[in-house]
């Protein structure tokens, strides 16, 4: 079941037009692993545990693309994101539904039932918080660990994006390292801090409210694209790619 998971995620991936993604990673956790009740207390009551998006839920997947290095170095530059970032967010978006459903189409034959989330926007615009946190469901999924810059930084960096489903078969979880990169909440490089154009994410805290509004600053910069409310400074460090 992992192999072919893992094989439909991966031919997605490089079926892409444009080499602007590295290898996909993947990871899995029991949905009745006691880290979702966890999330709860840490996120908000609100924070749904995976029965509750699927009944009878068993085990979690989380994957993450990773961006490319040109992606990646392209955006290091200028206050602002660059195109090819905003255009690599609107594809990514897209193709992690596309993966998702793919998926669900595949399993189903063989008798699972799968739910998932949409990348991003189903979170509320008040709160800038959303129901079911990808980030925290990849990090219950081993797939790495949080870095100063809030983000999940994996064995391929942090500069991607991830996307979540629940089974309601079993598959044997991955092992949680504690720490992937050498940053965590309290240490670092301040590279993350001090490239952020609006001060949104400083050494003791973080604004989300600052940094929302410098996302929907960028989307107005791309009309003709779809909706493009990114930046990603923050994920150009020294943590973004491996290897
Ligand atoms: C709302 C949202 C935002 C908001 C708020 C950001 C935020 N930090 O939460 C805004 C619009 C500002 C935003 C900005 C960005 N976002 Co955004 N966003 C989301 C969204 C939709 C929900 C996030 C959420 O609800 N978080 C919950 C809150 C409560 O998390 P938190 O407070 O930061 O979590 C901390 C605590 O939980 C703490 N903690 C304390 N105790 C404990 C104990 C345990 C056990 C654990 C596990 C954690 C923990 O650690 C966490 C990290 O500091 C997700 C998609 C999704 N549905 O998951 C994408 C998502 C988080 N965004 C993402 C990205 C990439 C970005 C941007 C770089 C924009 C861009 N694409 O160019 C910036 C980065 C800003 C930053 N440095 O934080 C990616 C992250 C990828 C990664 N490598 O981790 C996600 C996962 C989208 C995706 N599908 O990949 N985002
Ligand atoms: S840029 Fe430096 S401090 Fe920021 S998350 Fe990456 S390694 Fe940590
Ligand atoms: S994504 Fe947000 S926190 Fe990161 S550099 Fe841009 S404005 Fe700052």
């Amino acid at each position: 079941m992992k192999k072919i998971i893992e094989n439909l995620i991966h031919e997605k991936v490089s079926a892409s037009s444009e080499p602007i993604f590295r290898q996909a990673l993947t990871g899995y956790a029991d949905a009745g692993d006691p880290i979702f009740q966890t999330l709860k207390s840490v996120i908000g009551p609100e924070h749904l545990l995976p029965a509750e998006i699927l009944p009878g839920a068993k085990s979690v997947v989380a994957f993450f693309i990773p961006f490319s290095k040109e992606i990646i170095v392209g955006n290091r530059e200028g206050e602002y994101a660059s195109r090819k970032w905003a255009e690599t967010y609107v594809i990514t978006n897209k193709l992690i539904d596309s993966i998702c459903r793919d998926l669900s189409k595949t399993l189903s034959p063989l008798g699972v039932q799968m739910a998932w989330l949409l990348p991003t926007y189903e979170f509320d615009r008040e709160k800038l918080i959303a129901q079911w946190s990808h980030r925290h469901a990849a990090y219950a999924c081993g797939l790495g660990s949080f870095g100063r810059n809030n983000m999940i930084i994996t064995k391929q960096g942090c500069a991607g994006r991830f996307g979540t489903a629940i089974l309601d078969t079993y598959l044997e979880p991955s092992p949680r390292p504690k720490l992937i990169h050498a940053c965590n909440r309290d240490n670092g490089c301040l590279y993350c801090v001090k490239i952020c154009p609006v001060q949104a994410l400083r050494e003791a805290d973080f604004d989300r409210h600052k940094c929302y509004q410098r996302l929907l600053e960028n989307d107005r910069l791309y009309p003709d694209l779809d909706l493009t409310d990114a930046c990603g400074k923050c994920v150009t460090g020294p943590c973004a790619f491996t290897g």
